[in-house]
């Protein structure tokens, strides 16, 4: 039942959205001045165009007015019916997932609140019953461990099905982080965060899946490029989370492999502030600098750096004030020979094989 009013309302919610983006918004429209309206172009006498502007000007005055009214009354509808469409999904979040549960573990042990293992279980398994799957916030219950927890869901993009790992479009939140953080996550999941490495290698590491990982790029000027592996898995923490990755397509280059094997960040062991496996041991010359720790040099963030290599997208977003300082890294992104400056970056992975 809820399905079928969900169904009713879904095209709605889409609907309403795109009215509020593209139109102009209601302050926008209440400041044009209905009192320049022209009134002199018949010229005439004194006494009738006073009269006459007097009625433009109320005429104006009570058009806005009416205008405010109808808006404001379209803003509560509007309200009203988005707050109802997300108490809709949600009850129908948790009912699919009785559905489900009810039919296929009957004796399982998961919390209730356990919609799929990642977002990419989650679309297979809202495809029957909602047409088009909402991008946003979801509790994953990988196998192999005991927590559920939240993830952002991307189900538009490129088929919809990706775990976001990482975001970042607004610089508001720090990447300068210790171990711990880059271990546990930070940030906001509707916004920029980074999941955290524990959480990526528990939902890489199910029995019988395989993932692939892909990075969104958009640089300050709007223009948008991608890198993609076929398959990407985490070591666990004993081993730092080294990274290894599958063959690379796309169109910003393979910036975590760099141009040499000095450069490749392929098998390096992740780092941050706190936490150095960097490969420069005691240090690396690069360009004419002796470095030490490539978290350090670039501002306190944690990668897979090796001698630091030509990636780093959590380096601190693009200052454009102030001309110098560490960016968001992808080195091999370039236009006429010159790194793109990035504006936003996310990563995020989805199943790409399951063998059953
Ligand atoms: C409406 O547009 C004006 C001018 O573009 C802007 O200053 C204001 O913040 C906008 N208001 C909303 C609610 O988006
Ligand atoms: C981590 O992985 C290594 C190598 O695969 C393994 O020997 C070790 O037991 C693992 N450690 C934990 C805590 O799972
Ligand atoms: C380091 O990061 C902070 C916060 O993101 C930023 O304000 C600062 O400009 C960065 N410094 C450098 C040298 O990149
Ligand atoms: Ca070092």
């Amino acid at each position: 039942m809820w399905t079928t009013v969900l169904l009713l309302l879904l095209p709605l919610l889409s609907s309403t959205n795109k009215t509020k983006h593209d139109h102009l918004n209601q302050s926008e429209i209440l400041s044009e001045d209905f009192s320049d309206i022209p009134v002199k172009s018949q010229k005439p006498p004194g006494e009738v165009k006073g009269q006459l502007q007097q009625s433009l000007l109320a005429f104006g005055r009570s058009t806005r007015k009416l205008m405010r009214d109808v808006m404001d009354e379209q803003q509560r509808a509007l309200d009203v019916l988005s707050n109802q469409v997300s108490e809709l999904m949600m009850k129908m979040q948790a009912l699919s997932s009785e559905v489900q549960r009810s039919n296929t573990e009957m004796f399982s042990m998961k919390p209730v609140q356990s919609h799929g293992r990642d977002c990419s279980e989650i679309k297979e398994n809202l495809m029957s019953a909602v047409p088009k799957i909402p991008s946003g916030i979801y509790i994953i219950h990988p196998e192999n461990t005991d927590s559920s927890f939240e993830v952002f869901c991307e189900m538009d993009y490129m088929g919809g099905g990706w775990t976001v790992m990482q975001k970042r479009s607004d610089g508001l939140t720090d990447f300068r982080r210790p171990w711990a953080d880059y271990a546990d996550g930070f940030g906001h999941l509707a916004g920029e965060h980074w999941l955290g490495l524990r959480k990526v290698y528990h939902i890489l590491n199910q029995k019988e899946a395989r993932f692939q990982i892909h990075i969104a790029l958009v640089s300050h000027d709007d223009v948008t490029s991608y890198a993609s592996y076929d398959d990407f898995r985490l070591d666990n923490e004993t081993n730092f989370f080294r990274i290894h990755l599958g063959r690379y397509s796309g169109s910003a280059g393979d910036a975590f492999r760099g141009y040499d094997q000095d450069q490749n960040q392929d098998t390096a062991p992740f780092s941050a502030s706190d936490m150095d496996n960097d490969g420069c041991n005691p240090s690396c010359t690069i360009g004419n600098k002796i470095v030490e720790s490539c978290s350090l040099q670039q501002n306190f963030t944690g990668w897979w750096f090796n001698q630091c290599g030509l990636a780093n997208l959590n380096g601190s977003p693009w200052d454009s004030d102030q001309n110098q300082g560490w960016h968001i890294l992808w080195d091999t992104w370039r236009r006429s020979g010159i790194p793109y400056t990035i504006r936003s970056v996310t990563m995020k992975i989805r199943r790409i094989a399951t063998n059953n």
